[in-house]
This record gives C-alpha cells, structure tokens and sequence, in this order.
C-alpha cells in the first residue's frame, strides 16, 4: 500500500460524531497497551499519528485516520485496564460495542493479541462476541520483537487454539516492522473485493443496524 495521505480527522465519544461519507473501515481492538495505537503508526510509516504511551488505557475515544482519501483505519480504546474506574469501563465498553455493531462501513475487525502472553479470560470473550458479530476478523500477535524467532509459530497457533478461532493470526512487530506487508494485504484484498462488489460484501459481512438511531451519549 503506498500512503499518499494519512490524517487523524477525529477522536469520536458518541455516534453522532462518526464521520458519515461511507468510506469503508478496518478497526483495531485489542487490551489496554497490546500495541494498537505502535501498530497504526508502524502501517501508516509515521512516528505519532496514534498516540503511544507507556501508560496503558491511553485511548479513550474511537479514533478515525484518513488514509488516501480511500479508507480509514480506527484505532479503538482498549479494553481491560484494571485502573479505569468501573464507571468509565462500562463507558467504554458501550462505545466499542456500539461501534462494532453498528457500524455499517466496517470491513474487517483485527483483534490485537500480545504474543508474549496465553489470550486472557477478556480476550476469549471478545473473541467470542467479535465471531457472533458476523464480521471479518484478523487475528494480530504483537509485539513479536519480544519473543525469539523460534517460538512465534508455537506462539501464534496456542492464540488461535485457546481463541478458538477460524481466522487467520498475523505475527507483527510495529518495532521492527515484520509482517506490516502482510496486514496491508489483506486491507488491499478487502478494498479490491469491495470494489468488485460494493453491496454484496456488506450483505455478506452482516453487520446489524437493529439499534441504529439509539444514540450513544459519553459522560461530559
Ligand atoms: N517491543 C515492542 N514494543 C511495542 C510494540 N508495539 C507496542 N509496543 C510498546 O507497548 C506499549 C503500548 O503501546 P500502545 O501502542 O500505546 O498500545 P495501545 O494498545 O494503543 O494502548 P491503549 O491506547 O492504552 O489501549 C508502548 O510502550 C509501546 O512502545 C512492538 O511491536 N514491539
Ligand atoms: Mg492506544
């Protein structure tokens, strides 16, 4: 894929301020400092377009980057960071799950899983709720640096048992930059098949609309 444009155009807290042009979508979710905001960076060749800390639960708002005028990537709040107070989680729950559910430009979800670390109990869950979503899923084991070349593959096949999970598993480092080709990929593959057959794909994801019109409202 080669970037002419990547912009960051809004850090959405409710639905209303999605962006409504149609452009299709593929978005990232994952734990609390899995890498979803180093990954976006690493894809996009730049150094802080999505902001990375060292302290998890750094994203909060759904996060929409322009890409080429063509497509967005949406950089999710993560889930599952013990020092958000309870409040504030269920108030992010509500905003992912809104979004996922709803959101009709969406081609494909890619679930973020640490390589070094068995999916936890929330991962499994996730997982779960994501396959009954009826979406196309990527699976992404980050941090792939951090672990020796000869234990990716083992690595990479106990997520996919223990998610228990038909989708593929993409081993990536947004470090070192390994597998970022194929994440582009697949993007490239959805976009073609998208190009082909505009309405049929989104028949055939079947995102569900039962609640469009209820409109999501964040504590201001
Ligand atoms: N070694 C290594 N470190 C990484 C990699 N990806 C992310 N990190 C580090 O992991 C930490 C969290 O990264 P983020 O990208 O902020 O994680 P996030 O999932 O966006 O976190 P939240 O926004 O809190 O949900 C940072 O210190 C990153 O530098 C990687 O591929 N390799
Ligand atoms: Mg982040």
């Amino acid at each position: 894929m080669i970037i002419h444009s990547a912009q960051f155009e809004l850090g959405a807290v409710k639905a209303a301020q999605w962006p409504e042009d149609g452009l299709p979508e593929f978005a990232f979710i994952g734990r609390s400092n899995v890498g979803k905001s180093s990954l976006l960076n690493r894809l996009l060749a730049r150094k802080s377009l999505a902001r990375v800390s060292q302290k998890p639960g750094k994203t909060q708002q759904i996060n929409f980057f322009r890409i080429n005028d063509q497509f967005r990537l949406v950089d999710l709040p993560g889930y599952g960071y013990a020092a958000v107070s309870k409040h504030e989680r269920a108030w992010l729950a509500t905003r992912i799950e809104t979004y996922l559910v709803q959101r009709q430009p969406l081609q494909r979800v890619f679930h973020l899983i640490d390589i070094r670390h068995e999916p936890m109990e929330n991962d499994k869950e996730v997982h779960a709720w994501l396959m009954s979503l009826n979406v196309p899923i990527c699976i992404v084991a980050t941090k792939q640096d951090k672990i020796g070349r000869g234990k990716v593959k083992s690595s990479v096949a106990q997520i996919q048992r223990l998610l228990q999970s038909p989708f593929p598993t993409l081993p990536v480092s947004a470090e070192k930059g390994d597998g970022i080709d194929g994440l582009w990929g697949l993007i490239e593959e959805d976009l073609e098949r998208l190009r082909q057959s505009p309405s049929p794909v989104e028949l055939e994801i079947g995102v569900t609309h039962q609640h469009a019109g209820e409109d999501e409202d964040a504590p201001e």
